[in-house]
């Protein structure tokens, strides 16, 4: 049995992850994949309380930057052991919408935290469980926002409501991750076309695992 790949998504905020996690899944199930799909933070019962807590809960206005880092670290630690590794053992693949990326570039290069400690606690959580590949759904902030804000229509989340700025950190964070380790993360044109955006995807995908056969 071949150990399953391990797929992420990131980008800021209204980035298409979601619209396209659900065609790459498609597409993988088509070719007779096995796989299974993570969101974080959340993902397990621990996760998701962890994720209400970051994000809705009243409590979590007082979270200091700090505290904010070791609760998605918490989160993720929680779902690589419980949900990510048995399941790439067992031969599925895993797609996950944001993993530890999204840590480096919105609580680094977001909150400014020391980038050394945050990758640090980044490894601690992870282990040696880390992405074949990584879909970076590049888009400007301010498009990103209008579409999460037309997506959702609500009040926005603790997260949400940062100013426009924070968000032109992390799409800059994401591009400077992604330069420095170009064999892993690949940069999508995420302004194009849902389809547009999916053919872009399926190209990488196709590049990045030629010969694989889904069925030994
Ligand atoms: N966070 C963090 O700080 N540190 C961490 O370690 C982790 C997370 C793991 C999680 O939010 C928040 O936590 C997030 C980062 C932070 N904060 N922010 N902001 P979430 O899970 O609730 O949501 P999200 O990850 O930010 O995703 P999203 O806003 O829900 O968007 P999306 O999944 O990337 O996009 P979508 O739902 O697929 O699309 C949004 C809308 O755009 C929708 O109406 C689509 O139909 C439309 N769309 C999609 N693609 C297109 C194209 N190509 N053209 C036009 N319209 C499109």
């Amino acid at each position: 049995m071949q150990r399953g790949k391990f797929i992420t998504f990131e980008g800021s905020e209204g980035c298409g992850k979601s619209t396209q996690i659900k065609r790459f899944v498609e597409m993988l199930t088509d070719r007779g994949f096995e796989t299974i799909q993570t969101r974080e933070p959340g993902g397990t019962a621990v996760g998701e309380r962890i994720r209400d807590l970051l994000q809705h809960d009243d409590a979590g206005s007082q979270l200091t930057d700090e505290s904010e880092l070791l609760l998605f670290a918490a989160s993720r630690a929680q779902l690589v052991r419980e949900v990510i590794t048995p399941a790439l053992e067992r031969g599925t693949w895993v797609i996950a919408d944001r993993f530890l990326d999204s840590t480096t570039v919105y609580q680094g290069g977001g909150r400014g935290l020391n980038i050394e400690s945050v990758q640090q606690i980044n490894a601690f959580a992870v282990g040696d469980t880390m992405p074949d590949l990584t879909i970076l759904l590049d888009l400007d902030a301010a498009t990103g926002h209008t579409r999460a804000v037309a997506a959702t229509g609500d009040k926005p989340d603790r997260m949400e409501s940062q100013p426009i700025a924070f968000f032109e950190k992390v799409r800059q964070g994401y591009l400077d991750l992604a330069a420095s380790e170009p064999e892993r993360i690949s940069v999508i044109d995420a302004s194009d076309s849902i389809e547009g955006v999916a053919a872009q995807i399926r190209e990488v995908f196709e590049t990045k695992f030629p010969d694989f056969d889904a069925t030994k």
